[in-house]
C-alpha cells in the first residue's frame, strides 16, 4: 500500500466537532481497557488460588470473581460501544451529551461496585441471582447488596439512555429500526445498493436487544433491592433467573456484535473494497436479532420447572443464534481480504484475528447449548472455557483493533515490534486459559470453586457456601422444594 492510499484509506471518521468527539471516544477507550487489564490480574489470582499457588479466604475468591465478572463485562460494554458510536456517527446524528452521560453514570456505577464489593465483602458473582443478594449467610451486609445493587442499575441506565439515543437516531434517518435492518431491502421493497450499511444494521440490532435486555435488568435489579431491605417481599425465583438471564446473556452477547463493527469498517479502509450490506447479510442479522432475545433460556436447561417448549426452544435457536452472522462476516472478512493486496498491520491484522478467535469460541458454545450436552457441563469449566475464547479473543480484540486504527488515523504514534509480540503473548494466554477451562470442563471440573474443603471445618464451609450452593448448581433442587419462604425460614 502506497503512503498516499494509506492516508486516503485510513481517514479518520468525520464529526462536525471531531476533536471533542474523538476525544471522548479515547476517554471511553482509556477506562474500558484500564479496567480490563486490571480485571485480568483478578483472573490471574484466581487462578493461581484454583491451581493452589496461593491461598485465598473463599470470601476474597468471590468478591474476585464478583469483580472479574462485572467488571470485564461492563469494561468491554464501554469500549464497544464507544467503537459503535464513533463509527455510527459517520451515518447518523448522535448526541454527544448523552455520550458523556452514560460515561459518567458508568464512573458511579463502577465506584459503587467497587465499594460494595472490596468494602462490604458482596460477593454474589456478576449474575447476582435471586435470592442470593439478600440470602448471603451473612457473608455479606445488606449495605453491600444496595451498593452493588444500585450501581448496577446507575450503569445500566447510562447504557440504557445511549441505546435509546442510538435508536432514535436511526429512526429518524431510515424511518424504522425494520429499515435499519434493511427489511426494506429484505422485502424487495428497495434495492440492494440503498441498504443499511453493515455498521447501522448491527448497531440496530444492539439496540433492539439490549433495550430489551436493560429493561429486564432494571426490572430484577429493583425487585432484588426491595428483597434485600425488606425479605418479606418476595417474588417468583423462576421468574428472576429468566430476567436476570435475559439481561445477562443478551448484554454479554451484544458486546461482540458492537465490536465486530470494528470488522465491517476497518478492513474496507485498509483493502478500499467496500463492505455492502447484501441480502444475506440482512437475513442474517435480523435472525440473530429475534434469536439473541430467546436463546438465553439456554441458562435454564436445568431447571425442569420450565416449560419444556422454551427449552427445545433455547437448544434449537442457540444454534441458528450467532451461526448466521458468524458465517456472513467470516466470509465477508475473507472476501474482502482475498487478492486485496492489503497491508497487515497490527489493526487490521487484529481485525482479522477476532474473526478466528469468534468462529472458534462459538464451537463450544454451540455444543454446551445441546440439552443432552448440557446436563453434563452444566456449571463445569466448559463454560467459562468457551466465553473466554470469544471474548478474550473475539470481542476484545475487536475493541484492540479499534484502539489501533484510532491510533494510526488520528495520531503519529508508531506501533513498533514490542507491539507484535504483546498481542502474540496476549492470543496465547487467551488460548492458554480457555484451552485449560475447556479441557477441565470436559473433565468435569466443577465451575467456580474457589476452595476446597481442606482448611474449613464443615459447619462454616456449609454457612459460607449456602448461598453460592443456591447459585450456582441446585435450582433444580431448589425449585423442587419451593416455596422460597420455607426455605428462608
Ligand atoms: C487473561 C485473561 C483472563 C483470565 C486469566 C481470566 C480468568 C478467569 C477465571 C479464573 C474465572 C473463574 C472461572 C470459574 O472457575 O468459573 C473467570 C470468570 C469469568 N471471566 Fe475471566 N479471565 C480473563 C479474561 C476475561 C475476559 C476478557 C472476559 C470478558 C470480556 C472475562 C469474563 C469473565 C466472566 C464473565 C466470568 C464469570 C464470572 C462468574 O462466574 O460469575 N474474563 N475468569
Ligand atoms: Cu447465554
Amino acid at each position: 500500500m502506497s503512503a498516499t492510499m494509506n492516508q486516503m484509506t485510513l481517514k479518520p471518521v468525520e464529526h462536525s466537532e471531531i476533536k471533542t468527539h474523538n476525544k471522548l471516544v479515547k476517554t471511553y477507550l482509556i477506562i474500558g481497557g484500564s479496567v480490563i487489564a486490571a480485571m485480568v490480574v483478578f483472573g490471574v489470582l484466581m487462578l493461581l488460588q484454583q491451581g493452589g499457588a496461593i491461598q485465598l479466604s473463599s470470601a476474597a475468591f468471590y468478591q474476585f470473581l464478583t469483580i472479574h465478572g462485572t467488571g470485564m463485562v461492563g469494561a468491554a460494554a464501554l469500549a464497544s460501544t464507544a467503537l459503535m458510536w464513533y463509527f455510527l456517527t459517520q451515518y447518523v446524528s448522535l448526541s454527544p451529551k448523552i455520550f458523556m452521560t452514560n460515561l459518567i453514570l458508568f464512573l458511579i456505577g463502577v465506584a459503587m461496585v467497587v465499594l460494595g464489593v472490596f468494602s462490604f465483602k458482596y460477593a454474589s458473582a456478576w449474575t447476582f441471582l435471586y435470592p442470593l443478594p439478600a440470602l448471603s449467610g451473612n457473608a455479606w451486609s445488606a449495605v453491600g447488596a444496595l451498593l452493588y445493587l444500585a450501581g448496577m442499575l446507575i450503569l445500566g441506565i447510562g447504557f440504557l439512555l445511549i441505546y435509546i439515543d442510538i435508536g432514535r437516531a436511526i429512526i429518524k434517518k431510515y424511518g424504522s429500526l425494520g429499515k435499519g435492518l434493511g427489511w426494506d431491502v429484505i422485502s424487495g421493497e428497495k434495492s440492494e445498493k440503498d441498504a443499511a450499511p453493515p455498521t447501522v444494521v448491527a448497531s440496530t440490532m444492539v439496540t433492539i436487544v439490549n433495550t430489551t435486555a436493560l429493561v429486564a435488568g432494571g426490572i430484577v435489579l429493583i425487585m432484588n433491592m426491595i428483597n434485600v431491605i425488606n425479605p418479606s417481599f418476595t417474588f417468583d425465583p423462576l421468574l428472576a433467573k429468566n430476567l436476570t438471564y435475559a439481561f445477562g446473556h443478551i448484554f454479554a452477547n451484544a458486546i461482540i456484535y458492537m465490536g465486530v463493527i470494528a470488522v465491517y469498517e476497518i478492513l474496507p479502509r485498509y483493502t478500499n473494497r467496500p463492505w455492502k450490506s447484501s441480502k444475506s447479510f440482512l437475513v442474517a442479522w435480523t435472525m440473530s436479532t429475534t434469536f439473541t432475545l430467546f436463546i438465553y433460556t439456554h441458562h435454564m436447561l436445568m431447571d425442569s420447572v420450565m416449560p419444556k417448549w422454551m427449552l427445545i426452544m433455547g437448544q434449537v435457536l442457540s444454534y441458528a443464534n450467532g451461526l448466521p452472522v458468524l458465517v456472513v462476516t467470516a466470509y465477508g472478512a475473507l472476501m474482502i481480504v482475498y487478492k486485496s493486496g492489503i497491508k497487515w498491520d497490527m489493526a487490521s491484522g487484529l481485525a482479522f484475528l477476532s474473526m478466528f478467535g469468534w468462529v472458534i469460541g462459538v464451537v463450544p458454545a454451540i455444543i454446551d447449548a445441546t440439552i443432552v450436552v448440557n446436563h453434563v457441563m452444566h456449571n463445569t469449566k466448559w463454560v467459562p472455557g468457551h466465553f473466554h475464547m470469544y471474548m478474550g479473543l473475539g470481542a476484545v480484540v475487536m475493541i484492540i483493533s479499534f484502539m489501533y486504527y484510532l491510533s494510526k488515523s488520528d495520531s503519529d504514534v508508531k506501533p513498533s515490534r514490542l507491539d507484535k509480540i504483546a498481542a502474540c503473548l496476549y492470543a496465547m494466554a487467551i488460548i492458554g486459559v480457555s484451552g485449560s477451562f475447556l479441557v477441565s470442563g470436559a473433565l468435569s471440573t466443577p465451575q467456580t470453586m474457589g476452595n476446597t474443603l481442606s482448611g474449613m471445618d464443615g459447619a462454616s464451609f456449609v454457612r459460607r457456601h449456602i448461598g453460592y450452593l443456591l447459585f450456582r448448581g441446585i435450582h433444580r433442587v431448589h425449585y423442587a422444594l419451593h416455596p422460597l419462604s420455607q426455605i428462608s425460614k
